[in-house]
């Protein structure tokens, strides 16, 4: 305790996560730590959930709006899901139970781009906070809080919330401390001023939130892991899709694009292709790369201890315990190539613009044109959410969606002649990979697009169909900028569900 809580005041404060919980009401709206695996509380969540659970065996109702950085902890979603906990969801969610409660009407969810939410809060939309519940590794003799493996929208819950409860984790390292930058700096309009944010290492802001301590009415203790991120090791198609995208650094490099060695930048998503590509540039020509992103997985600890990245930026540290371990022993030597920010900094258009960021997102599908569905299953069903990746893809320097051609054993194709749900335009969208290859749409005009795209990205099994639609389109009256057969532009949606799979019998 001694060591963690090092101000007097809030060694006071000190209770168990049962009597925490009693601060938080049905119908409260609740923001809490958590960005990915990373940071989110351990303690108090879980028996917010038990309280909810209880109250509801008993006949009463108890529901409250739940905001947080990202997706949190998988058990964290579960639970309150499960429970029927939760009224409001913002902004991601990547959770198979709360996804079903949002599907069925049951939960509320609202959708949007990352970096807006700490703005959105400000400006009143989801009503007053009335508490938050955030996870740092130590509070100083001063009384600024320590942040832990992950910022997200913490600066902004301390800031807004009625009531805090916090939760002093003595899992994260207390190396940790120095690695993060809380940029105090941003304001609404019209009091904006420019972020001077120019390379990806440099420090704008503090290594400690500051709070008003009258607002905190508990501080919990806590000795628990993050949930550790799965990793699987790049299969045959991941490494297809990476090898494209490396072999188009190339080409950029060589067309006077990019600087060779470093390129720009790069932003990529979480998950199997990211880890993919992650891995390729690690047996490229390059040196002294830089990240500017959200999430920094293990994958990205080897890249900078070989050299292949010389600066990390992002809002989140989600290693798995093989990765924590390594990353505490050399902890001297990441603190200075790793820096973890609030995430209206991380994913912040001004920013994503000036540094020129490749960015590198996973889709579910594609249509002929160059649209981008990140969300919707068949335009209707909640996948997990755009995330960040509409901060990157729109305001990017090169904007990138990666996907396998197919899913589901290939009864579908993740090139379709509409996409029944847009997250990203066509006017957004730059580059399309999948295990097939790549189509760069920069500078061409729809009609030139659109066989690009098939012969380029499309699942053989799908291409001649989709050629075939092209050219009717193309040949219809009137067939205009952007050729449809409005009749049957989602034919491809109409014959997954009516069968089962895409493809024609
Ligand atoms: O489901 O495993 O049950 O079969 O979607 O698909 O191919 O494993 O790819 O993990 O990269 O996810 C768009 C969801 C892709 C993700 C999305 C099914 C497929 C599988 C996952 P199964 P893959 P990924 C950075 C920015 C938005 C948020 C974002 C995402 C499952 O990338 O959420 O970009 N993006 N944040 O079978 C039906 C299709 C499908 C499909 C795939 N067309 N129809 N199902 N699937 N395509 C985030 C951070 O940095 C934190």
């Amino acid at each position: 305790t001694a060591a963690r809580v090092r101000h007097e005041a809030y060694r006071r404060k000190i209770v168990s996560a049962q009597e925490a919980v009693q601060w938080i009401r049905p119908g409260d709206t609740v923001a809490i730590s958590g960005f990915a695996s990373a940071g989110t509380p351990k303690a108090v969540t879980p028996a917010l959930a038990e309280h909810i659970r209880r109250t509801r065996a008993t006949g009463g109702d108890f529901r409250v709006n739940l905001l947080t950085g990202a997706s949190v902890s998988v058990e964290t979603e579960r639970m309150l899901a499960e429970v029927d906990g939760i009224a409001l969801r913002m902004p991601y969610q990547s959770e198979a139970t709360a996804r079903g409660a949002i599907n069925a009407g049951r939960m509320d969810y609202v959708d949007i781009h990352l970096s807006h939410v700490a703005q959105q809060v400000w400006e009143g939309y989801y009503g007053k906070v009335d508490v938050a519940v955030v996870e740092i590794s130590g509070i100083t003799e001063r009384g600024e809080l320590i942040p832990a493996t992950s910022i997200g929208n913490n600066k902004t819950w301390l800031d807004v919330a009625e009531k805090v409860i916090l939760e002093v984790n003595s899992w994260v390292p207390a190396a940790m401390d120095g690695v993060h930058d809380v940029y105090y700096g941003t304001a609404l309009p019209p009091h904006r001023k420019p972020i001077q944010l120019t390379d990806v290492e440099d420090r704008i802001g503090q290594p400690y939130f500051h709070i008003d301590p009258a607002k905190v009415v508990a501080v919990v203790e806590t000795n628990r892991s993050d949930s550790a991120s799965a990793l699987t090791a790049p299969d045959a198609t991941s490494k297809a899709i990476a090898g494209h995208v490396l072999d188009f650094f190339a080409h950029e490099v060589a067309a006077g694009r990019l600087p060779a060695n470093t390129l720009l930048p790069l932003q990529s998503g979480v998950g199997n292709v990211a880890n993919a590509v992650l891995a390729g540039l690690d047996s490229g020509p390059y040196r002294g790369l830089t990240c500017y992103s959200e999430v920094l997985q293990d994958g990205m600890l080897d890249l900078i201890k070989d050299g292949t990245v010389r600066f990390a930026s992002a809002t989140s540290l989600a290693l798995s315990e093989a990765g924590l371990k390594e990353f505490v022993d050399n902890v001297d030597f990441y603190r200075d190539h790793i820096v973890l920010r609030p995430q209206e900094i991380s994913n912040h258009p001004e920013i994503v613009r000036r540094l020129g960021i490749i960015a590198m997102n996973g889709m579910l599908e594609a249509d002929i044109y160059g649209n981008v569905n990140s969300t919707h299953v068949m335009g209707t069903r909640i996948m997990n959410g755009i995330g960040g990746s509409g901060d990157f893809a729109r305001n990017g320097y090169l904007s990138m969606f990666l996907s396998p051609s197919t899913a589901k054993n290939g009864a579908i194709s993740s090139i379709v002649p509409m996409v029944p749900h847009v997250d990203h335009t066509e006017h957004d969208v730059q580059v399309l990979v999948t295990e097939q290859g790549l189509a760069d749409l920069r500078g061409l005009s729809p009609r030139r697009r659109s066989r690009l795209v098939v012969n380029n990205c499309a699942h053989p099994d799908y291409r001649d169909e989709l050629l075939d639609y092209i050219e009717r389109a193309e040949a219809a009256p009137g067939a205009g900028q952007t050729p449809h057969l409005l009749g049957e532009a989602f034919s491809f949606h109409d014959r997954l569900q009516r069968t089962g799979t895409m493809r024609a019998s």
